[in-house]
């Protein structure tokens, strides 16, 4: 096959024009030129559509036929966004198309605004497997990502008084453009029942699972269109229904309601994504959604290799199998996928143990986002009995293996380090803890920042590291700088392509040659003219969103990520209280005017990060309405973060916070997000950051706070946070202002539970101990910005140095020490 990617973007305006109204035609069976923006947007995806379908059957048939390795990317969470204005971008059809749509009467960015977000995750773990897809299929690698086909992503939030308010998010209401059905490729799901253990005739016993039900999983294609590349891979979802062949008996039986409770009942196991991001849920609702999720990718990856390659009878087959497949763990949430392997493997295919096992060893790879010990996966043994006898007794015999072979060996007959290392956590319930099947079984694990996979090793895994030394490794998070430079700031895109001569957003190392421009008066003019753009962009969606009224020549300083304890948005918030006090004993302060915006989702049930953001709220609308203060500060809390939403703040940012307690972001990709976009980072040394500091150098970066070993430290001699309290009387007098009804007259206590978690509950991240050095990072920031001319090298530096943060750097370390794939254009 001929190169297509010139193809695509030679298609003419006319063209274009022709496919849209087609579609309005005859699709849609809408008059064309009514004034209706739903049916253009769905009109324009829609013609869109057929050419990235025409690519992904092209592509397809290349990949096969070059017999390529593929990857398959197993993930619970995508966090995709919306899809046109990017697919548009990466077919090189972008203006062609805003041409076409201006004859007809619209304006291409007010009609990308239509469409839903896919929201199917929570946060960084979502949003770093929708960027590795796009990496994957610019980079020309045979991917596929395996997701679950939720009703509804993750919960919509608005504010009722300041109180988060979650509602169901409806992303499919009116149908989605970008899906196909492919009802063909439908899978048949056992589970609950129990195990018989037949005799067989050459002496053996052979475990056979009787299933007590039988889920199917429709699976949903949306086409991932790769950046000026050839490649349109696939990110297949699985929906779950009733098996109606099962259930046939019950409709035979004349209990049609019945019948239908059954297709009720299947269909909430694909419902909602579960919002509790960095917890366990322990919910067997959750577990047989991971098990579905499962069963159906291990059963499609195994179908298709079939497919390709002939029926897997024969052992030969099988290392064809190793060489032809690595699948990726995106942390433990799909871990059942290492038993559904070896369980087809060896009751389906006939495969001994022996092998099936070196089989998933080398298939297998799990990479790991949290050291959190509440984020750590560990389903009741009991649980597992009842739903998956059979993956149960596999997870037995692997142990056992594990114990005796492998830590026997290292460490003969200790008891202490059996118990330690166990796939089982003994105990009053016991537990089998998923992280430690990924390790036994990968053969690689990786963290996602260097900091990160240092302390995977030292303090997660330190046993695991010496019995394995070179599995566990590091590959550091990355983001598309086409979704997250090129589409989201058209601005600063047209800037780069008229001053690199290169195609930066495919080689994103490019932008360093924007180095010797940080100096240069004219080139800081036209950069920060483009941020003032920005920001007044930004200023009217405040408005339009909040009411609030912001002035653009303020700093925006930016803190958008889930809400979190550890990602301490509460020190943000004791920083502008306190800079509040100081306003009001001196409105007169010297300082530059500042807006700080958040965005942030609470999981519905983590009561504190609730009240957090109540109390970020009710901070606000007192200094909001403070005439005193004279708009030196303002707090502005968006409501409803999303991708899209970030989208329109990230441009228009100029610093991003990024303050979390040293040792636990494990990467942190908003940070690299932020910094692209030439905003300037206030961080503590954790995460990703400590490589962001690396690249752009200490000048053009604001670090504060503990590192990981004084954290290390203060926990070890018992961090007492009352000291703080009491010898810091800035941070008194704010803590005790909380416990007044200053912000919620006739109120009182209302946020006292701040206060609390920081004295009675023991500041578990370390606000207090951090906060003098946070606020004398501010007051350097504040000053640095007040010089132009030194803000703004430092803003284009921080463009300049993000190469190293592209997500197509992260595929090549998958692909050089992991997948070891090879292309196919
Ligand atoms: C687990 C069990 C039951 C229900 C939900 C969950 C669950 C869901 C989502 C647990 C964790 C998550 C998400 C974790 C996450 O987003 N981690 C982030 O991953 C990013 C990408 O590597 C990192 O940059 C962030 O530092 C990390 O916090």
């Amino acid at each position: 096959q001929s190169s297509t990617k010139n193809k695509t973007q030679s298609i003419t305006v006319a063209e274009i024009s022709q496919r849209i109204e087609h579609h309005l035609k005859f699709t849609l069976d809408e008059q064309i030129n009514v004034d209706q923006k739903p049916a253009y947007w769905r009109a324009t995806s829609l013609a869109l559509n057929d050419i990235i379908v025409e690519k992904l059957q092209n592509t397809k048939a290349r990949q096969q036929q070059s017999e390529v390795k593929s990857v398959n990317y197993l993930s619970l969470e995508y966090l995709m966004g919306r899809l046109l204005s990017n697919n548009l971008h990466n077919l090189g059809l972008y203006t062609n198309t805003e041409k076409a749509l201006k004859t007809m009467g619209f304006e291409l960015a007010d009609l990308c605004e239509q469409g839903a977000d896919l929201a199917l995750g929570n946060g960084g773990l979502g949003r770093l497997a929708a960027c590795f897809l796009d990496s994957l299929a610019t980079l020309d690698y045979s991917a596929m990502g395996y997701g679950v086909h939720y009703q509804h992503g993750l919960f919509k939030q608005s504010f009722a008084d300041g109180q988060q308010i979650e509602t169901p998010d409806m992303w499919r209401e009116f149908g989605s453009p970008w899906e196909i059905c492919r009802p063909e490729s439908s899978q048949t799901i056992p589970l609950y029942g129990h195990i018989e253990e037949v005799a067989q005739a050459n002496g053996t016993i052979k475990s056979v699972w009787h299933a007590g039900k039988t889920l199917k999983g429709v699976p949903w294609d949306v086409p991932i269109v790769g950046y000026n590349s050839d490649t349109v891979n696939a990110l297949r979802l699985w929906e779950c229904r009733a098996d109606n062949a099962f259930d046939w008996d019950t409709f035979n039986h004349g209990d049609y309601l019945q019948a239908h409770q059954q297709q009720v009942a299947a269909e909430t196991v694909s419902k909602v994504l579960y919002p509790n991001d960095e917890h366990e849920a322990g919910k067997e609702l959750r577990f047989v959604q991971q098990y579905f999720f499962c069963a159906c990718s291990v059963q499609d990856i195994i179908a298709r290799f079939e497919n390709q390659y002939g029926a897997l009878a024969e052992q030969s087959h099988w290392q064809t199998f190793c060489e032809k497949v690595a699948i990726q763990l995106n942390d433990t949430h799909p871990t059942i996928a290492i038993l559904e392997l070896m369980r087809t493997l060896i009751d389906n295919h006939n495969v001994d143990w022996d092998n099936a096992w070196a089989i998933c060893q080398k298939v297998f790879a799990y990479t790991n986002h949290t050291l959190l010990p509440e984020a750590l996966e560990k389903w009741s043994v009991a649980l597992f009995q009842r739903v998956l006898p059979r993956h149960l007794s596999i997870l037995y015999r692997i142990n056992e293996a594990f114990l005796n072979d492998d830590v026997n060996a290292l460490w003969p007959n200790n008891d202490d380090m059996r118990a330690r290392l166990s796939l089982i956590e003994e105990g009053h319930e016991p537990k089998v803890r998923m992280a430690h099947l990924c390790v036994v079984t990968a053969h690689r694990v990786n963290g996602v920042a260097q900091i990160h996979s240092d302390l995977v090793k030292q303090d997660l895994f330190p046993e695991f590291d010496q019995l394995w030394p070179t599995k566990l490794t590091n590959v550091t998070n990355g983001i598309t700088p086409r979704r997250w430079l090129k589409a989201c700031n058209p601005l600063l895109a047209n800037l780069l392509d008229s001053t690199i001569n290169a195609d930066w957003a495919k080689d994103l190392n490019r932008l360093s040659e924007l180095k010797h421009l940080a100096d240069n008066a004219d080139f800081q003019q036209q950069f920060m003219a483009i941020k003032q753009q920005n920001k007044i962009a930004l200023t009217k969606e405040i408005k339009k969103l909040t009411g609030i009224t912001v002035s653009p020549d303020a700093i925006f300083d930016v803190q958008i990520k889930r809400l979190h304890e550890y990602k301490r948005q509460h020190l943000n918030l004791l920083h502008i209280i306190s800079l509040y006090r100081q306003l009001l004993a001196n409105p007169e302060l010297d300082m530059q005017p500042r807006v700080f915006i958040f965005g942030a989702k609470a999981a519905p049930g983590y009561k504190l990060a609730k009240e957090i953001i109540y109390a970020t709220n009710k901070v606000a609308e007192k200094i909001n309405n403070d005439i005193r203060i004279q708009d030196k500060l303002k707090v502005v809390f968006l409501p409803n973060y999303r991708v899209s939403l970030a989208e329109k703040i990230i441009p228009a940012a100029d610093v991003s916070e990024q303050i979390s307690t040293a040792g636990k972001e494990a990467s942190g990709t908003g940070n690299m997000k932020l910094a692209l976009n030439g905003a300037v980072t206030i961080g503590t040394l954790d995460g990703a950051n400590i490589e962001i500091a690396e690249e752009v150098g200490d000048d053009n970066i604001f670090i504060f706070g503990l590192t990981v070993d004084e954290v290390k430290a203060l926990d070890a001699q018992d961090y007492n946070s009352y000291q703080y309290y009491q010898n810091n009387a800035e941070i008194r007098a704010c803590l005790d202002w909380l416990d007044t009804d200053y912000f919620t007259p006739g109120n009182p206590g209302e946020l006292s539970s701040i206060k609390e978690s920081f004295l009675a509950g023991g500041d578990p991240y370390k606000v207090l101990a951090d906060f003098q050095s946070y606020a004398d990072a501010q007051l350097a920031l504040d000053k640095a910005y007040r010089n132009p001319s030194q803000w703004a090298k430092m803003a284009i530096l921080n463009t300049a140095l993000m190469g190293k943060f592209n997500s197509d750097r992260s595929i090549e370390d998958y692909v050089q020490n992991i997948w070891h794939l090879t292309v196919s254009k």
